[in-house]
């Protein structure tokens, strides 16, 4: 069995910083579960474009308030706690943070460890590991 605590990992180079957002993640490719698994702040007042064309992604809005807008036919969903999206379709979306969001989130394939996106808003399907 795996046992990681979320406090702990923010003091390791579990945690991503970017400039909207931080992730910190708790587990990962070489864990071998077939997914990977991370805490993400997302600050308020921003607004990220993204496109996982390599992933599907699982979003649950554990606080905050926000809304989410896929941008192929602009439909807007709001975020409050509860409430969790699935980007099953590789979506180009849109997340805004009116408030700062605490997102649990969910990376099939896994992520290696140190992703962060590129110009389309998508990772790389290979990426440095975090041992
Ligand atoms: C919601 C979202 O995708 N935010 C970007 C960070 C990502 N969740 C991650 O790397 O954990």
């Amino acid at each position: 069995m795996i046992v990681r605590n979320l406090k702990a990992a923010r003091n390791s180079s579990r945690r991503i910083i970017s400039k909207n957002w931080e992730s910190t993640r708790l587990l990962l490719k070489n864990d071998g579960m077939g997914f990977s698994f991370h805490i993400t702040t997302i600050y308020a007042g921003t607004q990220t474009e993204m496109c996982y064309q390599n992933h599907l992604e699982a979003v649950y809005c554990v606080s905050g308030q926000g809304s989410v807008k896929t941008l192929d036919d602009g439909q807007e969903y709001p975020i409050t706690p509860g409430t969790i999206y699935m980007l099953n379709r590789h979506d180009k979306h849109v997340l805004r943070a009116d408030t700062e969001l605490e997102l649990a989130c969910v990376f099939n394939p896994p992520l290696h460890g140190r992703e962060t996106h590129d110009e389309s808003g998508a990772y790389p399907l290979e990426a440095e590991t975090i041992e």
